[in-house]
C-alpha cells in the first residue's frame, strides 16, 4: 500500500482550521488537524515544504515508523509546529488504518472502556453574578462538570470571559490585542466566584478553573488553598509550567487537584510533572502532542502514577481533533474528563463527524476511522483570516503571560 499523494487544507469557518488529507493507492484517504491558533501558516508551511514530500510513496500502514522517521527524521526535535504536523500525519494514519479495518478507531486502541466520555463546557462572564448565571446554563443543558471564569474588577479583559453565551473564541483580532493582568485583584476575587457558585449550587457538580499560566508558584499556592473550601475538580495551567519543579512549591501547599499540559508537545515536557507525581491530571491533546501514537505514551506514563487525562478541548481544536480525542477517551483506561468547547453550527457543517452529547457525555460514534471528514468544496468558502491571540501586560506595562 503507498501514500500517493497529501495536501493541507485551510479553511476558516468563523475560526482558522488546518487540516492534512493523505490519499492512498488503495482510495482509501485519510484526514488529520494541525490547526495551531495564531500560527496555522506555520505548521502549514512545515506540511507542504517538509513532510508531504517525504511520505509521498510510504507504506500509509507504517504508523509507528512514519513516526519514528517524522520525528528523529527532522533533527531540530519537538516544538509546537513540529509536532503538530506529525500529529496531523499520525491521525490521519490512524484514520486509514481503522477504515481499512473496517473499525472505529476505539476498537483499534483496544476496545471500550466507557460507553459516554464525561466532558466540561465553558461558563463565564464579566462578573460574579454573570458567571454563576452561566454555570446555571451548562447544568440546565446537561453538563456534570463546568469551567467557570469570571471577569475581575480592574482587570482589562480578563482572561475566559467570552463575548458571546456558548461560544468562547479567544483568537480575536487581525493582530495581537492587548489584555491587561493583576494578580492580586484576580486573588481577591477568583475565590470569591467559587464560594457563590458552591453556595448556589452546591458540590454535585465538578466545577473547573483555568489559572491560564497568570500565577508565579507562591500565587499560584495561595490560590490553590484558598480554593480547597470549594473542592474543584482540578484549577489548571496555575502557572508556566517550562520549569516543572515549580509545581513541588504549589503540591507542598495545598491539595486542589492540578492540570497541566494543553501547550506540552511531547511526553519530555510532561515527565517530571508525572514521575514527581506533582500533578493530577495531564491535558495534552492529540494535535498538539505528536497524535494518538504519541499521547498514548504519555497517558501510559501517567497511569504508572494514577495521573489521568484531561485533553485539551477548545474551538481552536478542530472537530478532527475532537472526534479523534474520543476515540482516545473511550479506550484510555486513566480517563479523566474531556474539555468540550462546542464548534459552531457552520464549522460542524465544514466537518461532519459522527459524535453527539448527551447528557453531559460525548459518545463517539462506531463509523470505521475516527468518525469526522471534512467536506473540501464547504472549506473552500472560508478563506484563511489572519487572527492572533490577545497578549496580557500587568497595570505598569510588564509583559506578562495571556
Ligand atoms: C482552554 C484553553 C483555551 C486557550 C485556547 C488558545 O483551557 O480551553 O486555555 O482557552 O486559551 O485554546 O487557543
Ligand atoms: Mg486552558
Amino acid at each position: 500500500m503507498k501514500i500517493t499523494s497529501a495536501k493541507v487544507i485551510v479553511t476558516c469557518p468563523g475560526r482558522n482550521f488546518v487540516t492534512l488529507k493523505i490519499m492512498t493507492d488503495q482510495g482509501v484517504y485519510g484526514i488529520g488537524d494541525a490547526t495551531m491558533n495564531g500560527r496555522e501558516k506555520a505548521v502549514v508551511a512545515y506540511l507542504e515544504d517538509h513532510v508531504i514530500p517525504c511520505i509521498v510513496g510510504m507504506d500509509p500502514r507504517r504508523i509507528e515508523d512514519i513516526w519514528q522517521y517524522l520525528y528523529r527524521g527532522a533533527y531540530w526535535r519537538r516544538g509546537p509546529v513540529t509536532m503538530r504536523a506529525i500529529a496531523a500525519v499520525d491521525v490521519a494514519l490512524w484514520d486509514i488504518k481503522a477504515k481499512m479495518a473496517g473499525m472505529p478507531l476505539y476498537q483499534l486502541l483496544g476496545g471500550r472502556s466507557r460507553d459516554g466520555v464525561m466532558v466540561y463546557g465553558h461558563a463565564n462572564g464579566s462578573d460574579i453574578a454573570e458567571t454563576v448565571d452561566a454555570v446555571g446554563q451548562y447544568i440546565d443543558l446537561g453538563y456534570k462538570a463546568i469551567r467557570a471564569q469570571t471577569g475581575v474588577p480592574g482587570i482589562k479583559d480578563a482572561y475566559g470571559v467570552g463575548r458571546g453565551k456558548l461560544f468562547y473564541e479567544p483568537a480575536d483580532a487581525a493582530l495581537p490585542s492587548v489584555t491587561g493582568w493583576d494578580t492580586r485583584k484576580a486573588l481577591n476575587y477568583v475565590p470569591k466566584l467559587f464560594e457563590k457558585l458552591r453556595e448556589t449550587y452546591g458540590f454535585d457538580h465538578h466545577l473547573l478553573h483555568d489559572g491560564h499560566h497568570r500565577y508565579t508558584p507562591q500565587e499560584a499556592a495561595n490560590l490553590g488553598k484558598m480554593l480547597e473550601p470549594y473542592q474543584l475538580f482540578w484549577l489548571e495551567d496555575v502557572t508556566p509550567a517550562e520549569n516543572q519543579e515549580a509545581f513541588k512549591l504549589i503540591r507542598q501547599h495545598t491539595v486542589t487537584p492540578l492540570a497541566v499540559g494543553e501547550i506540552f508537545n511531547t511526553i519530555w515536557d510532561a515527565k517530571d510533572l508525572i514521575q514527581n507525581q506533582l500533578i493530577d491530571y495531564v491535558r495534552c491533546t492529540i494535535v498538539s502532542a505528536g497524535g494518538v501514537t504519541h499521547l498514548r505514551r504519555i497517558a501510559d506514563l501517567a497511569a504508572l502514577y494514577q495521573i489521568r487525562t484531561g485533553s485539551h478541548g477548545a474551538t481552536d481544536l478542530s472537530p478532527v481533533t475532537m472526534g479523534t480525542a474520543l476515540h482516545f477517551d473511550t479506550w484510555v483506561p486513566n480517563f479523566g474528563i474531556q474539555e468540550y468547547m462546542r464548534h459552531t453550527e457552520e464549522t460542524d457543517a465544514v466537518f461532519p463527524h459522527d459524535y453527539h452529547f448527551e447528557a453531559g457525555e460525548l459518545f463517539c460514534g462506531e463509523t470505521p476511522g475516527h468518525g469526522v471528514d471534512i467536506d473540501e468544496e464547504l472549506a473552500a468558502k472560508y478563506p484563511y483570516k489572519p487572527a492572533y491571540l490577545p497578549v496580557a501586560r500587568l497595570e505598569d506595562g510588564t509583559m506578562w503571560n495571556w
